[in-house]
């Protein structure tokens, strides 16, 4: 097995034997769980099982922090509003190398590791893609010895839990610590404290010189729980630090005393609030009060704990070479004025040396390219949450638009595009522009996504600072995406190339020659084979979706978002049916396909909802077919999560990553399907641009229009019903979709979406119809060829290792941080 071979290569930080982990089970399991064996739960099981394992990674965490605060050495704070990370057991298992340990112990006493880890609730503590990053990013920097302190927020409900009720989303709270997580330390005692409200005043210091004041009108307590980011392979074990919000007066007494216990109880009850619930959308922020003040929060928290690290008399002027702050989008970019107003109210720092330090300290992601996903605050809004911050912020963007001024001369027009404060239709703060003008470095997700980023998103800044914008491709971490989820293909790469490649992911090329090993393809194949039954089984039992392992794997999952097109990949599903229906083609010549969706829509987003329900409808038909039996299928397990993708992804045959080119950021499930022999039917966007190069054309189905391509459509004017009339197959599943066969006969049922399609169609989905039916053509045709198809998805595998985050992060570090490795040895 690999786990023995690898155990040898990894340290932990206590030798464990099979007896002394049963040890440390059975204590775990009667004195802090109170209960014996025979009688324990399996949540009993699975609290004392992931504490024993936890406290395997305690001295080597202990160590890593007392070491790295010896040294002093530069510390990259990842701040991030989101971290999605999933299971958390199996990587524990992983990083210490106490897999074969733990089951074998667990054998002896009659229990099964598989039930255990079944029971695990994953922290879904983001929403997607951004959130999921962070948690792969700083897997990453545990695993390069990387000093790092992840900061984030540490939700109460975190993403909802999506059903289905006759079709349609319906959202239930995500309560994942209602049996409390074993894996969270808190650390009431290192509080701080986080102001809000109030009013700034002008007060005279000593040394006789003018200084404003923030006399706040609330505050509340941050209190800080540890989580364990152990590395792969190494001893570092680094933190991730989440803030939890309590009142600070929790017991008022004063109101208390007074007998209105009611209003006592409520000002708690408000204060709470703040680290309460993550806010569901995905790259649509509505603006809300309670949003911004998460995000104050959290980073004033994240700040004040790691100034109180410094020693006694630390000059100031070299916090950049202590420090880097990566924003996470601009979610924490709030944190630029509250460094200024720590450095110049409270300690007295000249504006000019503040604002160096500033933005010597800090460093933006940008994520998107939607004008939607760009976060806006109103200067009513924030000015009364956080009244000297907002004076902060004016002052940040005179002295900027004094500099574009004196660069352009006359030049108004370009003041009132670059201004931080923009007047319509609200007078309110760009963030975007906020995090660029308060940051050294700016960089997007993928090479495209940075060009267009520079070029056209920010274009009037790059102009002005050229060397600010940088790119770093996103990369995902190959422990938890390939050794975790896909263990059999893990021992097939190690049986051929040997181990080490999980950190060292570019060596996978050396499985390219094994392309064209027949036998080598027939082993491949036989691991999808046992993917897919392993996850047939576990839709069977986890949602009643019974399916047929035997057929094409066609995956779609991500957040439901029209840029997305999930409609595009129905439209197909559709036209599968209409022509068989009209005789065009004959089902039987079909390659037997099933089509998963998996995706959660924000629960205001009515076009996403609708949509939703009309891939269910949709489905339910298909399935019943008797037309379509045995050659399509249409899976839509509710709940898409982590938890899902680990056993999904590893499943597939064809990697849906269909977006409208130029709207998706990068997508990081496209690497993540490439990595586990998928292959990609997708457009030229995002990072799909970067792995259909690496790839080869020959082994990636691509269509659609490229970002140019877009724009000049767009420029020229589109017209969506021209595609529908010109296009007969695209108009047969159209009308069938408005014949009322999916919805019991109502013709109106879909007209939502429909009309949409028809009249507006945003993300030129009917412009992109026909080329993705033809590349879909294209892919079974290929499917047909069983050794040339297993060819090209071994040459995925093979030529995707630049796509770990471990590459991401080094590029971080050579283009943004520049922070030493500091390997802890135990
Ligand atoms: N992304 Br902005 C999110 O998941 N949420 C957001 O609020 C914003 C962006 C995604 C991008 O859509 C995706 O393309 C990218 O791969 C991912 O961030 C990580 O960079």
């Amino acid at each position: 097995m690999l786990q023995v071979t690898e155990t040898t290569e990894r340290s932990t930080s206590t030798p464990a034997t099979v007896d002394s982990f049963k040890d440390e089970f059975l204590r775990q399991l009667r004195y802090e769980q109170g209960v014996e064996l025979g009688t324990a739960s399996r949540d009993d099981l699975f609290q004392a099982l992931a504490r024993t394992v936890r406290n395997y990674m305690v001295d080597n965490w202990l160590t890593t922090v007392e070491t790295q605060k010896a040294a002093g050495s530069k510390v990259v704070a990842y701040l991030s509003a989101e971290y999605l990370m999933g299971p958390q057991l199996d990587n524990a298992l992983l990083s210490t190398g106490l897999t074969d340990v733990a089951d074998t112990a667990l054998s002896s006493l009659g229990l099964s590791l598989d039930d255990i880890r079944a029971t695990e609730v994953e922290p879904g503590l983001g929403n997607g893609g951004l959130g999921r990053l962070a948690a792969c990013f700083i897997d990453s920097l545990a695993t390069k010895n990387i000093p790092a302190i992840g900061y984030g927020i540490r939700y109460e409900y975190g993403i909802f839990r999506q059903t289905f009720v006759d079709g349609r989303q319906v959202e239930q709270p995500d309560s994942w610590l209602s049996n409390g997580t074993p894996w969270e330390i808190p650390h009431t005692d290192q509080a701080v404290e986080v102001a809000f409200g109030g009013h700034t005043e002008q007060a005279i210091d000593q040394t006789g010189r003018s200084v404003t004041r923030w006399v706040p009108g609330e505050t509340v307590l941050a209190v800080p729980y540890n989580y364990m980011v152990p590395g792969y392979g190494t001893a570092n074990v680094n933190t991730l630090r989440l803030w939890s919000a309590k009142a600070t007066n929790a017991f008022n007494l004063h109101i208390f005393n007074s007998g209105d216990y009611e209003s006592a109880v409520r000002a708690q009850t408000v204060a709470e609030n703040i680290s309460k619930v993550l806010y569901p959308e995905d790259s649509t922020p509505q603006g809300k009060e309670l949003r911004l003040k998460q995000q104050y929060f959290f980073v004033a928290a994240s700040i004040k704990d790691f100034l109180r690290t410094l020693p006694e008399g630390f000059d100031l002027k070299k916090l950049p070479e202590r420090i880097v702050f990566q924003l996470n989008d601009t979610h924490p970019v709030i944190g630029v004025p509250e460094l200024m107003r720590i450095l110049v109210d409270e300690r007295g720092l000249a504006w000019e040396d503040a604002w160096d330090i500033t933005r010597r300290s800090f460093n933006y992601t940008c994520h998107t390219l939607l004008p939607e996903a760009l976060e806006v605050w109103s200067v009513d809004l924030l000015g009364r949450l956080l009244p000297r911050h907002l004076e902060i912020i004016y002052r940040i963007n005179e002295q900027f638009l004094a500099g574009i001024r004196a660069t352009y001369p006359g030049d108004e027009l370009r003041v009132r595009r670059m201004s931080i404060i923009q007047e319509q239709p609200e007078r309110a703060v760009r963030m975007a522009f906020l995090a660029t003008v308060g940051s050294t470095k700016v960089n997007g997700v993928a090479a495209l996504h940075s060009d267009l980023l520079r070029d056209k998103v920010l274009d009037d800044f790059s102009a002005y600072w050229p060397d600010k914008f940088t790119n770093v491709t996103n990369g995902i971490t190959p422990r938890r995406f390939v050794q975790l989820s896909n263990p059999s293909l893990a021992n097939l790469i190690d049986d051929t190339i040997g181990t080490g490649w999980l950190n060292d992911l570019e060596r996978l090329k050396e499985l390219e020659p094994y392309a064209e090993d027949a036998s080598f393809r027939k082993a491949f194949r036989e691991v999808k084979q046992a993917n897919k039954d392993r996850f047939v089984s576990l839709l069977a039992q986890r949602d009643g979706i019974e399916l047929s392992s035997d057929a094409l794997f066609d995956v779609m999952v991500k957040r439901l978002h029209e840029y997305k097109r999930q409609m595009l990949k129905l439209l197909h599903v559709v036209t599968i049916y209409d022509r068989v229906l009209k005789g065009e083609i004959k089902a039987a010549d079909l390659t037997p396909r099933v089509v998963v969706f998996g995706a959660k829509a924000a629960p205001g987003y009515k076009m996403a909802k609708e949509i939703i329900f009309l891939i269910n409808s949709v489905a339910k038909v298909v399935n019943n077919a008797p037309e379509l039996e045995g050659r399509l299928r249409v899976a839509f397990p509710a709940n898409y999560n982590v938890t899902l993708a680990e056993k999904l992804i590893p499943a597939a045959d064809l990697s849906e990553q269909i977006s409208l080119a130029g709207k998706e950021a990068s997508g990081t499930g496209n690497m993540k399907f490439a990595l586990n022999g998928a292959l990609t039917i997708g457009t030229l966007d995002g990072a799909n641009v970067e792995i259909h190069e690496l790839v080869g054309g020959e082994n990636f189905f691509l269509f659609g229009m490229t970002e140019p391509e877009v724009q000049s459509l767009s420029d020229a004017g589109y017209h969506p019903t021209s595609f529908y009339e010109g296009n007969a197959s695209l108009r047969g599943a159209i009308d069938l979709i408005s014949s009322g066969i999916f919805s019991g006969g109502d013709r109106t049922a879909f007209e939502f979406v429909i009309s949409d399609l028809l009249y507006k169609d945003r993300f030129m989905v009917l412009a992109d119809y026909q080329t993705y039916i033809e590349a879909q053509e294209r892919v079974e045709v290929a499917y047909a060829d069983q050794e040339s198809w297993s060819r090209k998805a071994i040459l995925n595998v093979a030529r995707t290792g630049f796509f770990t985050s471990d590459r991401s992060i080094q590029d971080y570090l050579d283009r943004i941080w520049h922070a030493p490795a500091f390997p802890v040895t135990k």
